[in-house]
């Protein structure tokens, strides 16, 4: 018998408790993959007219993904609240607004790659309230670091469909199997490789780039002498980095003095993994899983991949 998401419910101490949230975060990508595979037909590509709170245009199939996410987690009657990529403020599930959890999501990844036909995907993270549960959740609940996360991972939507999870128990991957209509464990306890594999990032913006990282990232090239692949999906860059070792980074730059990248819900549930899976992620020298957050939507340059080859860049 494969082993399913259920397996989950066994693993560390969190497993019983994140299983359900879990396995609503495979609903909603059994979903937003099928929505993905028909929206050329279905006439929801391109921009939806609207911009979400980083004032970056929204697609439809940011949009959708985003109330594919909200209903699921909604289902599981264990979410309180879902703070979102798409979402200016923290989304209360008013039903369950006593549930004990709170869950940071971009729902659709890099969704600049939609109109080519790239690989896009989901990011999640899991935090317990800190608010009483008698009270509205609130968006204090959502500003904790990641050593307080209990589980978190990300779907990627490529030839197959991906989660790769941690419950805080080492890494692992379920593919979707379309004839069984389930997530399978195929890739058990990833580790990334300490050596090898490639450094992943928008070169083009290297000569805008602050904190010196232009010539920390030859120097790196010097020592390890790694290739590059970059597809500008965090989560497909995360993916191949996990699998294949290496380093992906969004250094901070003359456009965006913070980075790019979300802090809560793409550094913190990434650079959850990585360590899970015997990595490293660094942010403006202090690991990302340290940073004490200051508000929903706040942005941070990253760093993360194999220990040495993010010591190597940052030295
Ligand atoms: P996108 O703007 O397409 O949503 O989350 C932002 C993100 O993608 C990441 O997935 C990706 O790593 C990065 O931006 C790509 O940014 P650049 O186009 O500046 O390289």
């Amino acid at each position: 018998m494969p082993t399913t998401l259920n397996s989950i419910a066994k693993q560390g101490e969190n497993g019983a408790a994140m299983m359900p949230i879990i396995q609503g975060v495979g609903r909603a990508a059994i979903e937003i993959a099928a929505v993905l595979r028909g929206a050329v037909f279905r006439g929801v590509l391109g921009g939806a007219g609207s911009e979400n709170v980083q004032g970056e245009q929204q697609q439809k199939l940011d949009v959708l993904s985003d109330e594919i996410f909200l209903e699921e987690m909604r289902s599981t009657g264990f979410v309180c609240a879902v703070g979102s990529e798409e979402q200016e403020e923290l989304l209360v599930i008013d039903e369950y607004a006593h549930a004990d959890y709170v869950v940071l999501t971009d729902p659709l990844d890099g969704s600049s790659n939609l109109d080519v036909d790239g690989p896009v995907g989901t990011i999640f993270s899991v935090v317990k309230r800190k608010t009483a549960n008698s009270d509205c959740p609130h968006v204090s609940d959502t500003l904790q670091s990641g050593r307080n996360v209990i589980a978190a991972g990300y779907v990627l939507y490529g030839p197959a469909t991906m989660l790769v999870c941690s419950v805080g128990d080492g890494v692992h991957g379920y593919t979707f199997n379309p004839s069984a209509a389930r997530f399978e464990l195929s890739h058990a306890n990833i580790r990334i490789p300490a050596k090898g594999g490639y450094y992943s990032v928008n070169e083009a913006n290297k000569d805008k780039w602050l904190d010196n990282m232009g010539a920390n990232l030859d120097r790196m090239k010097d020592e390890t002498g790694l290739g590059m692949r970059y597809v500008g999906a965090m989560v497909a860059d995360m993916h191949r980095t996990l699998l294949k070792g290496g380093v992906f980074l969004y250094p901070a730059d003359e456009k965006n003095a913070n980075g790019k990248l979300r802090l809560l819900y793409e550094a913190i549930p990434m650079g959850f993994v990585m360590e899970q899976a015997g990595g490293k992620s660094m942010s403006k020298g202090i690991n990302v899983l340290d940073i004490e957050p200051e508000e929903l939507h706040q942005r941070v340059p990253v760093y993360l991949g194999a220990a040495a080859n993010v010591d190597s860049l940052l030295g």
